[in-house]
């Protein structure tokens, strides 16, 4: 593995377990809020993050490299100031992260290396999937104006989320 290939993905690592952490801060804001369905949703976003991480952490080390772990930046929940704000920040975010996989992809292709261009593919679509859900819900939301009863249903519905063990790449019992 080339030295590029290890720099950038110990840096998605790190992204990762910003991620985490900034869906557990949001999860704690919006438990603040008494929107406990929502704050369901983040902690459920949480874990999988921490688990993208590991799928990285895991990629390294099968290919010889050990992952290297550096300060992870407090999160910014400076415009999460309501639920719509908060949705609107976790799409921006993702957004971020989509760029971020992209990168490594591209880097991949440059260093030819196969394992990992083979690798990322499940994160590129991922992706797609995480800005398709953040987009849905910050959509709804702006559909029943973001208060009231119809904003304590969305919360009921976003309560009802599921948390599924996945590691990428990774079998788990
Ligand atoms: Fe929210 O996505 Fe990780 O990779």
């Amino acid at each position: 593995m080339t030295d590029k290939i290890k720099t950038i993905l110990n840096a998605q690592i790190q992204e990762e377990l910003y991620s985490a952490n900034l869906y557990l801060a949001l999860a704690g804001r919006l438990e603040a809020w008494n929107l406990k369905g929502m704050a369901n949703w983040m902690h459920i976003q949480e874990q999988e993050e921490r688990n993208h991480a590991l799928g990285f952490f895991y990629f390294l080390l099968n290919r010889g490299e050990e992952p290297v772990l550096s300060a992870i930046a407090q999160p910014d929940l400076s415009a999460a100031t309501d639920a719509s704000a908060v949705f609107a920040l976790s799409l921006n975010h993702e957004q971020h992260i989509s760029a971020c996989i992209h990168a490594i992809y591209e880097a991949a292709k440059e260093e030819k290396d196969y394992a990992l261009e083979s690798f990322i593919r499940w994160y590129i679509d991922e992706q797609v999937e995480e800005e398709a859900n953040a987009t849905e819900i910050k959509e709804k939301l702006k559909l029943i104006g973001g208060t009231g009863p119809s904003l304590y249903m969305l919360d009921q519905e976003l309560g009802a989320r599921a948390y599924v063990a996945f590691i990428p790449g990774k079998t788990v019992a």
